[in-house]
């Protein structure tokens, strides 16, 4: 296939009313209207309800009237952050190239996935009922050699569709209306229609300049898209932080309860400072140990709440250290502090928010309301990191 690569646009059906179903049983099957937060707006309905012609956007006044018997729920939007991490984290074990692109939809490069390259769709399927599975929610799937082509795919057969492009791709784009490019206001659809352009592989014949005339730089834009043009690489916004440490080789090997302290107490300084400046608090403080001989322990310990001062994180590492320590010289130090508030994928929500520091902070508000709701334990299940765990 000569480099041509595997591009995989992911869309969750119906989002937010998807996992308010999948919460609520007793929903599933019916019209269910979610609300915007503090908004009488529609944010989205579930297919049922579409049915009766409940659609996004609308008056929830309107939505009432066109579908009485609905169940009208107020969104809650940290429950949709937390359920978009968790379909983030199924298609990173697919792909370490996975780029969120809203807060339901997800591009993933597969290129390098040998399930994906023997057969697309098997590689697809697996994904969905991965996610069926663990989160009784369904999405629809499109593969095509380009973001473009996967995203025009994933919309081709919703709801729980999968769209593989075939082999002629521009062939297939061609043939599709040209209100199935993303992006495409209505405005821009109604102008076409009006000269005459309804298909895709209409527009792809255009000249540029007169494209650019109609539309101005948007244009050329357009007439890319109508071409299936589209080399942007799949790119994850930042790996997610973990943890952040600081260790320290005494300047000599010592066994004075002071010494240590104070070392302790700076290097907790300099975890703290970094946690601060990352936006980050996390619950566990770990303590590495080598003596001498180079024999190296790590000890930690989890608190309930979470810490980034550098009083909070010096006190909890003194204790881990005295503890444990049973009056050996010490060579070395660390400090360590992980489980992150903000240490999942979540975090690279592009296009939900403006930039990374403030994705951050908000993620850590959603997870913070949700662990108001649901208790710490919603927040990091299975999070017991080894923590300095030595390989
Ligand atoms: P979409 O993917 O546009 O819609 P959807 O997932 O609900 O439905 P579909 O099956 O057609 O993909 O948007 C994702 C979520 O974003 C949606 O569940 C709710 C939210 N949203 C709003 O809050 N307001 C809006 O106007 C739209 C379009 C979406
Ligand atoms: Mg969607």
């Amino acid at each position: 296939m000569g480099g041509r690569r595997i591009i995989l646009h992911l869309d969750m059906d119906a989002f937010f009313a998807s996992v308010e179903q999948a919460a609520h049983p007793g929903w599933r099957g019916k019209p269910v209207v979610i609300c915007g937060e503090g908004r009488s707006v529609v944010a989205t309905a579930s297919y049922e309800a579409r049915k009766l012609g409940v659609k996004s956007g609308q008056p929830a006044g309107e939505a009432k009237k066109l579908a009485p018997e609905a169940v009208f729920v107020p969104g809650n939007h940290g429950k949709y952050v937390w359920s978009s991490l968790n379909i983030l984290e199924i298609l990173g074990k697919y792909s370490p190239l996975v780029e969120p692109h809203s807060i339901d939809e997800a591009f993933a490069d597969l290129s390098g996935n040998p399930e994906a390259s023997a057969d697309p769709a098997a590689c697809a399927n697996r994904i969905k009922r991965e996610i069926r599975e663990k989160f009784g929610l369904t999405c629809s799937i499109g593969i095509g050699s380009n973001k473009l082509l996967a995203k025009v795919a994933s919309d081709r057969q919703k709801p729980d569709g999968l769209t593989v492009v075939p082999a002629d791709e521009t062939g297939w784009l061609h043939a599709l209306p040209v209100e199935a490019l993303p992006g495409l206001g209505e405005k821009t659809a109604a102008y076409l229609h009006e000269s005459g352009i309804t298909m895709i592989g209409d527009l792809a014949l255009m000249q540029e300049a007169v494209l650019v005339q109609w539309f101005g730089r948007n244009g050329s834009v357009l007439r890319r898209m109508a071409r299936g043009e589209d080399d942007a690489p799949v790119q994850p916004e930042f790996s997610p932080l973990k943890s952040i440490s600081q260790e320290w080789t005494m300047p000599r090997d010592t066994d004075e309860a002071e010494l240590i302290s104070g070392a302790l107490l700076w290097l907790a300084r300099l975890v703290g400072r970094r946690l601060r400046a990352e936006g980050q608090e996390g619950r566990t403080v770990a303590v590495k140990i080598r003596y001498p001989d180079f024999r190296t322990v790590t000890r930690a310990q989890t608190v309930q709440g979470y810490v980034c001062l550098d009083d909070e994180i010096c006190k909890i590492a003194r204790e881990v250290f005295f503890r444990n320590w049973r009056g050996e010289k010490i060579r070395l130090l660390g400090v360590k502090v992980s489980n992150l508030s903000g240490n999942s994928p979540a975090c690279t929500q592009a296009g939900l928010w403006p930039d990374a520091r403030e994705r951050r902070r908000d993620l850590a508000r959603a997870v913070d309301r949700l662990r108001d709701k649901y208790g710490e334990d919603i927040v990091r299940p299975g999070s017991n990191l080894a923590l300095f765990k030595k390989v």
